[in-house]
């Protein structure tokens, strides 16, 4: 009998509860504690949001997704970057289940060595560690059932908008550093042209591009933010609302919820903008069954097994 394939899905992580805040965020500092200024700053947008931590539980319907739709041939386990189970507990699970080939797959659609590649990196360490093969899916905004879904949800958007809206996709800001010879700021201006295409969006007024929640550090982080955006459309005089799509990110977590539900919405309230963001993928079947096809296709292409 041949041994199945593992598969270790990757993710962001959040703190377990509102006493974890400190830990996760440490541990998102690489060790180093935050200030009690920046904690009380964190524990504060948690707070706003009501307390909760969504990211656990979609995070847990996304692998759960995936496993369904990858069957019995390969054995799935949850694997994050922050928080238990972190990505070397969900090789270990892996491997408890005697699999030789392991594939990554991470819950976020672009590639940055300073996002994928640091999960894929992690990941082929603890496989090295136990004589595995590790291989991670190095991106996946080019299938074609994700762009669908996000030209649907930018229709369903932009109904009950003024006549003058645009259409701001966004993602994770990083460090400027991160970001040399770095394919991520193509590969999110690739995707966000073929989803405005594929929604009938206007290329010179319809839809731009915008970064957000850059980190609280002093190194300069590749922009312009969202909220600068933002003043800027409020500033032509011409603009009466926006569409925010974040296509970086897959779930509605602290990053969406607090950023833009509430900071970004403050924003443009002051500023007499209507604005509305697209819903999160979540757990949406159609894509994770084709994000399921990708990892197959990925053993295939690796090892010859699917
Ligand atoms: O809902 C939640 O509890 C977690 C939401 C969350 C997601 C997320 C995704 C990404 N991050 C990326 C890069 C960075 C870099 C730093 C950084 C810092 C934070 C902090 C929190 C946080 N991130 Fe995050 N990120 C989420 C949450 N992130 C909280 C710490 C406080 C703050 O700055 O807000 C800076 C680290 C440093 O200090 O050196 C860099 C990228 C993604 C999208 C890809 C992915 O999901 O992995 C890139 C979700």
């Amino acid at each position: 009998m041949i041994a199945p394939t593992g598969v270790v899905v990757m993710a962001y992580g959040t703190p377990k509860g509102p006493e974890d805040i400190e830990a996760y965020y440490t541990h998102i500092r690489r060790g180093r504690p935050p200030t009690p200024e920046l904690l009380e700053d964190l524990q504060s947008r948690y707070e706003t949001i009501g307390g909760t931590f969504p990211l656990r539980a979609l995070t847990e319907a996304q692998t759960a997704a995936l496993a369904q739709a990858l069957g019995p041939d390969f054995v799935v386990a949850l694997g994050q970057k922050h928080a238990s189970p972190f990505i070397e507990d969900g090789l270990a699970a892996v491997a408890g289940a005697g699999v030789e080939y392991v594939v990554g797959v991470v819950l976020a659609p672009h590639y940055s060595r300073g996002s994928v590649g640091e999960y894929a990196a992690r990941l082929q360490e603890a496989a090295e560690a136990r004589g595995l093969r590790a291989v991670t899916v190095t991106h996946w905004h080019d299938l074609p059932e994700w762009r669908a879904f996000q030209a649907a949800a930018i229709a369903d958007s932009l109904a009950g908008m003024p006549e003058h809206t645009k259409v701001l996709f966004t993602a994770h800001s990083l460090p400027e550093r991160v970001l040399v010879d770095d394919p991520y700021p193509d590969q999110l201006h690739e995707s966000a042209a073929s989803i405005a295409t594929l929604a009938g969006l206007d290329r010179w007024s319809g839809w731009g591009l915008a970064w957000q929640s850059a980190g609280r550090t002093p190194d300069p982080w590749r922009g312009p933010d969202i909220l600068a955006v933002l003043d800027d459309l409020a500033g032509t005089g011409k603009c009466e609302g926006a569409v925010v799509c974040p296509q970086g990110f897959t779930a509605d977590h602290l990053e969406v919820v607090f950023d833009l539900d509430n900071a970004a919405a403050r924003r443009a309230r002051h500023l007499g903008l209507a604005l509305t963001r697209t819903r999160s993928l979540n757990a949406d079947p159609v894509v994770m069954a084709a994000l399921a096809r990708r990892v197959a296709q990925t053993a295939e292409d690796s090892w010859g097994r699917g």
